[in-house]
């Protein structure tokens, strides 16, 4: 803008001198004009004063305009020198952002670039696992149905193997209760019992039940007692404080609990340690005996263990 105002004061002082010249040589010409109507000498050199004169002034003026416009020019130049190195640094620093943008959109693209690349493996990938992950499930599915049948199956078949070895087991019971019964036992809430005829010590009879898979009986309760005692026999059962003098225990290690101990019994101290039935007509029926006397025996097989 500066620029243009500049040009524009410099035509208008240009044209400021035209038209002070032009009136110049309009008054020399109209008095050059007058002087052929009238000529004189006096009038002459007046005229030729005035024309010097006014020359000298136009001379002056122009001078002063030249100076004056050099001055402008001068001005405006530096000026134009200055707007010159504005528009350079402008020009540069634009360059020079330009450049900076374009590295950036550079960079940006090629970050764009290699994204695209990734997300193209990232997808091809994802479609893989998706393709993998469909057969998967497939294979699940069939695996899945397999497994069931075979469920089913493996569950009829146990079943059948169960009830066919619980009519085995039952068979086998049967068998083993047959022999048992023919072989002099008595069968009492889930155990066999065998009275003998001969009579033997406490270790001897206990030798006998055990070479039978018995053990000479331990009564746990009220019914048991009076099952023994319904036999009449004076007889041995697994009662003993061997161990510990005093401390009376079933054969298979158990305390003694409930006793059914005669009146006075046990009264053999160290020299009876083994018990016996004997007052076989009451409830309380039990004696401690001397272990080397030799008496019947009762022995007892557990059914269910
Ligand atoms: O039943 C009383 C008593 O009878 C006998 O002693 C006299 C017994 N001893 C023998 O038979 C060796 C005792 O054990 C019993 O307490
Ligand atoms: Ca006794």
């Amino acid at each position: 803008m500066a620029f243009y105002k500049e040009q524009y004061d410099m035509s208008a002082a240009n044209d400021e001198i035209s038209t002070t010249v032009n009136s110049s040589n309009d008054i020399l010409n109209r008095h050059s004009h007058e002087d052929s109507k009238a000529p004189s000498a006096a009038s002459g050199v007046q005229l030729y004063r005035f024309g010097t004169v006014t020359f000298g002034l136009v001379a002056l003026v122009q001078l002063g305009l030249i100076t004056f416009l050099a001055l402008r020019i001068q001005a405006s130049q530096k000026n134009l020198t200055e707007v010159k190195e504005q528009l350079i640094r402008a020009i540069y620093n634009t360059e020079a952002n330009y450049t900076n943008v374009r590295e950036k959109k550079d960079d940006l693209k090629r970050a764009l670039n290699d994204f695209s690349f990734q997300l193209n493996s990232l997808t091809e990938e994802r479609d893989k696992l998706k393709i993998v992950n469909y057969e998967m499930e497939t294979r699940s599915k069939n695996l899945t149905e397999e497994r069931d049948e075979l469920q089913g199956k493996l569950n009829n078949l146990d079943t059948e193997a169960r009830s066919r070895i619980i009519s085995l087991e039952r068979d086998k019971l049967r068998k083993r209760l047959t022999t048992l019964a023919q072989s002099g036992w008595t069968l009492f809430r889930g155990s066999a019992y065998y009275i003998s005829s001969t009579t033997k010590t406490w270790q001897e009879s206990r030798i006998y039940c055990l070479s039978a898979d018995a053990d000479l009986m331990i009564i746990n309760s009220k019914e048991e007692q009076d099952f023994a005692n319904s036999f009449q026999i004076y007889m041995w059962i697994g009662l003993t404080d061997l161990r510990t003098e005093g401390t009376w225990e079933w054969v298979d290690g158990s305390p003694l609990t409930t006793s059914y101990w005669g009146t006075t019994e046990p009264n053999g101290k160290t020299e009876e340690n083994c018990g016996d039935i004997k007052t076989f007509t009451t409830e309380r029926s039990w004696n401690d005996e001397n272990c080397s006397h030799s008496l019947k025996w009762i022995c007892e097989m557990k059914l269910t263990q």
